[in-house]
């Protein structure tokens, strides 16, 4: 009989997806369930910061906009949490260990929405930093995920560009409006950087994710990516970026850039941002208000069992 590390491995090496009944590694398993247990709480706490604009959106068309979005993100939140329960991991055990704290999700979202021009912002660089990074996921070894991927990157491009659009509004508007845009920009930038995570030399999972397919670039190479679109799309904006290292290098064919701050981004991640307290009480708090949702929801789905065992007579 084969070796099945090795034919999971052939699987791999041959494109052919894993799917939640195949044998795979314990690692392979665990790797899956925090990288996409990780990446649902993302969606749902990133429904916070544009959450709190949606009553001072500033028309009706505006308000009906950020509300598809922001459901479009809780939509996004669900198929990510099923797709990591197929890995044989439980709704409560995943958001369990986001409220200990013990799960991560994105540093980004624990910054403010000061703003509008910051809802304008979170949609082209936010949701842009999610693009490059969910392409590349549409391709994940991991079935469930890779299909979850090609319907949620489908929504995130409308939203980078409903995102883009209220920032070249602002940015053709009043001298106001044009230093409104620009200072999100200014305060958005880093953050999304840092999005794609540590360095590579720095990444603790990078290696054993290439192996097996998980990522299919680097955080590096995907933070380049970034760059690259960005620096030529601020241009439409007519507005600027806030690196004075930001440069055209006709060798790399690449934009260089300067260097994140790295301190301020394990101080995010490690729960002391400007927003993680708040956060995930705002988390703490929906769930447990949710609670006789959650029952009624069960209860009816048992009373619907009983119902259709008996029709069968
Ligand atoms: N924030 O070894 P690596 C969105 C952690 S969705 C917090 O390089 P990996 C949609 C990392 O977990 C945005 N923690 O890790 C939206 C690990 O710690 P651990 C979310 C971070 O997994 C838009 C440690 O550092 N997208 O925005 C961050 O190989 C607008 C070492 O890092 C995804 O989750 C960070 N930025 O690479 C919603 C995409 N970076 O787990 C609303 C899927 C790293 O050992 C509005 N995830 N860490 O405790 C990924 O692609 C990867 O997980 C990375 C990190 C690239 C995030």
């Amino acid at each position: 009989m084969q070796d099945p590390e090795k034919k999971f491995q052939e699987k791999i090496d041959n494109e052919i997806k894993i799917e939640p009944k195949d044998w795979m590694p314990e690692a392979y398993r665990k790797n899956n369930i925090r990288q996409i247990s990780q990446h649902a709480h993302s969606e749902i706490v990133g429904m916070l910061p544009e959450g709190n604009w949606i009553t001072r959106a500033p028309t009706l068309k505006r308000k009906a906009i950020l509300l598809a979005k922001v459901q479009d993100e809780a939509g996004h939140g669900l198929y990510l949490y099923c797709a990591a329960e197929t890995l044989g991991t439980t709704r409560e055990e995943m958001i369990n260990d986001l409220h200990s704290g013990k799960a991560k999700y994105s540093s980004i979202f624990n910054y403010p929405t000061l703003t509008w021009a910051d809802i304008g912002t979170i949609g082209w660089l936010v949701d842009g930093a999610a693009i490059i990074n969910q392409v590349m996921l549409t391709r994940t070894s991991y079935g469930p995920y890779a299909r979850a991927m090609v319907r949620i990157c489908k929504e995130e491009s409308f939203h980078q560009r409903q995102g883009f659009e209220i920032l070249l509004t602002l940015s053709r508007g009043s001298k106001e409006q044009k230093e409104m845009c620009q200072d999100a920009i200014n305060r958005w930038w880093w953050p999304s950087l840092m999005m794609f995570g540590p360095h590579d030399k720095d990444s603790t999972h990078s290696d054993q994710s290439l192996k097996w397919k998980i990522k299919r670039k680097t955080n590096d190479e995907l933070r380049q990516n970034f760059v690259d679109m960005c620096a030529e799309q601020v241009k439409i904006l007519g507005m600027t970026i806030p690196d004075p290292d930001l440069e055209w290098n006709a060798q790399t064919n690449h934009y260089d850039f300067g260097e994140i701050n790295w301190e301020e981004f394990w101080n995010v991640v490690r729960g002391n941002g400007p927003c993680n307290k708040e956060r995930l009480e705002a988390r703490k708090k929906a769930w447990k208000e949710g609670e006789w949702v959650r029952e009624a929801a069960s209860a009816y789905f048992e009373k619907r069992k009983t119902k259709s065992a008996f029709s069968k007579y």
